[in-house]
């Protein structure tokens, strides 16, 4: 099947070629690298296949936000060769950002450097993060590796990030390594089970009670937070998972949080047959920029 000619451009027409990140409210950054997953990879080009479709949207959340008085720079890829040096080229490239980063994966390893990032750009201030996920990442070394995919959170928390400050939504898989960390280490947990029998409106009350006390929150979304119905094509999909809905309804429920920075990693094309996966990436990601759009709105 070869791909239909677009019918929009760029990020639903909220870019165009060349835009500077000075002038605009959003920056994409492709990571195209999945040397650190350890099932099946893919995701490297996942920022490639979620650009194109990227010109089938139409500027408009699902709601009917406007969202085109936003831009979005598109600053195109980091390649990672070499995941210490150019994980650090994405840290300074995250840390001096003039705008709200959307990141995309990618696996998951690649977050490890814009949380770092973030932490850069925002020195002294108390960074939130909203971890969508089946899995908690906090394992200390994976396949002989700390900078495995399944490593990012732990990362995260010797970076710095306070662990009442992580909202973890999703989870429902563990390694043996993490068990202790998610019972005892001061984690806000929310498994994808309870979002089953709590409700995600209830859910979301406790997510914006924990992140109200941070001066900046970033989202982190694995794929594979969402039910394998939802979103195949990712590299381990756990059934059981949360809708694209509750998703979409949690995010949009950030409203009045300080939004800084999301990342949506792990979708892997080669594996999503029907590519809606990487729509359910897109969706995710326009109705992030909804918030924000919303929020100028009402602040005028
Ligand atoms: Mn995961």
């Amino acid at each position: 099947m070869t791909d239909p000619q677009p019918t929009h451009g760029l990020w639903a027409d909220l870019s165009h070629p060349n835009l500077p990140a000075d002038n605009s409210d959003f920056s994409v950054i492709g990571i195209p690298y999945d040397g650190a997953a350890c099932a099946r990879t893919g995701a490297a080009l996942a920022p490639e296949r979620i650009r194109f479709w990227s010109r089938h949207l139409t500027p408009f959340s699902e709601d009917r936000t406007r969202l085109n008085g936003l831009r979005v720079a598109d600053l195109g890829d980091i390649p990672v060769t070499d995941q210490v040096s150019d994980f650090k080229r994405i840290r300074q490239r995250v840390a001096t950002l003039p705008n709200i980063p959307v990141v995309l994966g990618g696996d998951h390893s690649i977050t490890i450097p814009v949380f770092q990032g973030q932490f850069e750009r925002y020195e002294n201030q108390r960074l939130g993060v909203l971890w969508l996920d089946a899995h908690p990442d906090l394992c200390d070394v994976f396949t002989g590796s700390k900078l495995s995919h399944a490593c990012v959170l732990r990362r995260g928390l010797e970076a710095g990030i306070h662990p009442e400050d992580v909202c973890l939504v999703g989870l429902r898989s563990w390694e043996d390594q993490e068990i202790d960390l998610v019972e005892n280490g001061g984690l806000n947990v929310y498994t994808a089970a309870d979002v089953a029998e709590q409700g995600i409106k209830n859910i979301a009350a406790g997510v914006r009670h924990r992140l109200n006390n941070c001066d900046i929150v970033h989202i982190s979304l694995d794929i594979d937070c969402l039910d394998p119905a939802y979103a195949p094509g990712t590299g381990i999909p756990e059934a059981g998972g949360l809708t694209s809905r509750e998703v979409i309804t949690l995010i949009k429920s950030l409203q009045g949080l300080p939004l800084a920075g999301l990342d949506v990693v792990e979708v892997s094309p080669p594996i999503d047959p029907t590519e809606s996966t990487v729509f359910a990436a897109l969706r995710i990601i326009m109705e992030f920029i909804a918030v924000i759009a919303r929020e100028r709105q009402t602040n005028g």
